[in-house]
């Protein structure tokens, strides 16, 4: 797996409101990926703000709806968007809102991928399968984009980098990952590979 650039380079401002004086480049980043992947929970771990949650219970009713698999444990769900920021040295705060997973919120993607200026998107490396639909919709959109795979201990790890790259179609240019959404610095740490590639890869229409 390709390894991320180190997180020392991240700062937290202090009071944790307020931006910093340093603040100079203020960028819209979407964290994107299926269902249960752990959207929230990275979000969560590297907001400098109390992060906005649209968080539900899962009910009876949703069960023929939601794609359950993989993620029986889950008890909730996010049903608009989450929201948190983080402020890295250099001046670039980074503004994350978190796509809801799954497919019956997929016609609120245009409105949320407005103005971003490109998309985290989570990997499950148990069930692969399950990204392929927001690959095409972050593909489809233009956004550049870097692959985070989330470490779940149950994670299969029989496949090797250019195997996965394959099984996703990610050009060679594109950053992969892997992070542990539960973890400040290794969420950072994914954030700053998709920082590190939108300088090196800027939009041409932004
Ligand atoms: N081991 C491990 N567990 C994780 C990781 N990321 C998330 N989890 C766990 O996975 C579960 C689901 O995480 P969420 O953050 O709710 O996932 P989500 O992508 O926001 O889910 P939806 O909004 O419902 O699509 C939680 O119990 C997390 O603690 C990770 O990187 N490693
Ligand atoms: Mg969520």
């Amino acid at each position: 797996m390709a390894s991320a650039p180190s997180s020392t380079t991240s700062a937290r401002p202090t009071d944790g409101v307020h931006l910093p004086d340093t603040a100079s480049d203020l960028v819209k980043i979407l964290v994107a990926g299926p269902f249960g992947v752990g959207k929230t929970t990275l979000i969560d771990s590297v907001s400098e703000i109390a992060p906005l949650h649209t968080e539900e219970h899962l009910t009876e009713a949703s069960a023929r709806t939601d794609r359950l698999v993989g993620v029986r444990d889950k008890s909730t769900t996010t049903v608009a968007i989450d929201f948190g920021r983080v402020s890295l040295t250099g001046g670039v705060v980074l503004y994350l809102f978190g796509t809801p997973g799954q497919e019956r919120f997929r016609a609120l993607w245009d409105d949320i991928a407005y103005g971003a200026l490109g998309a985290l998107v989570l990997v499950d490396g148990r069930r692969v399968d399950a990204s392929f639909d927001v690959l095409g919709l972050v593909e489809e959109s233009g956004l550049p984009y870097a692959v985070a795979f989330n470490d779940f201990p149950d994670a299969p790890r029989r496949h090797t980098d250019d195997e996965l790259r394959a099984a996703l179609d990610l050009d060679a240019a594109t950053p992969m990952v892997t992070c542990d959404a539960r973890d400040t610095n290794s969420s950072i740490d994914a954030l700053l590979a998709l920082v590190e590639h939108l300088a090196a890869h800027p939009r041409e229409t932004r």
